[in-house]
């Protein structure tokens, strides 16, 4: 007789997905859906530098010990998250200038790619968590064959989607 097979346990986290209001959310969503497709374990997180400042030093100091390796933060405004979390962390950070209300997210862009030197923070395009999940994925494939094969599918998905294109315009 067949036993039933047990769940495996889900595999620990190791992109931290953080971002300062849950209205930054349907922009991070971008980084999830990446961390999906390539199957990468992420945790998401709601870490708010200025309403809840010790908590976001807590997150980032210990990020590390828990198994992390890569930190994707997203923040609108006067977006001081990914570089606090970057001063805090070892971890590579990836900022991603959420639009904002009043300046369309210039305001972000220039919070967060603007830091000075000694503590980077991978600025991706305003609103482009997709990117940001992109860069995180190859930086853990740096150490994983398997997941830069999977990187390179994609590369090749891009361009046949382009091709394909091109061939219809052909036509
Ligand atoms: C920042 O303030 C957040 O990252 C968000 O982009 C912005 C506005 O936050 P809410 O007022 O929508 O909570 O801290």
């Amino acid at each position: 007789m067949t036993q039933p097979s047990t769940p495996s346990p889900a595999a620990s986290p190791v992109v931290g997905i953080i971002m300062g209001s849950d209205s930054d959310l349907p922009t991070m969503q971008g980084a999830i859906a990446i961390c999906e497709q390539f199957q990468v374990a992420c945790e998401v997180a709601i870490v708010s530098a200025h309403r809840t400042p010790e908590r976001m030093v807590d997150y980032a100091q210990t990020a590390h010990e828990r198994g992390l390796k890569v930190i994707i933060a997203g923040a609108g405004g006067a977006a001081h998250l990914p570089g606090m979390v970057a001063a805090l962390t070892p971890l590579p950070v990836i900022g991603v200038p959420v639009p904002s209300r009043h300046l369309q997210g210039l305001d972000s862009l220039y919070s967060i790619v603007q830091m000075p030197a000694g503590i980077p923070v991978a600025t991706v395009a305003i609103g482009n968590a997709q990117n940001a999940g992109l860069l995180a994925v190859q930086i853990l494939a740096c150490q994983q064959p398997d997941l830069l094969a999977q990187v390179q599918r994609y590369r090749q998905s891009l361009r046949d989607r382009v091709l394909e294109k091109q061939s219809k315009l052909d036509a």
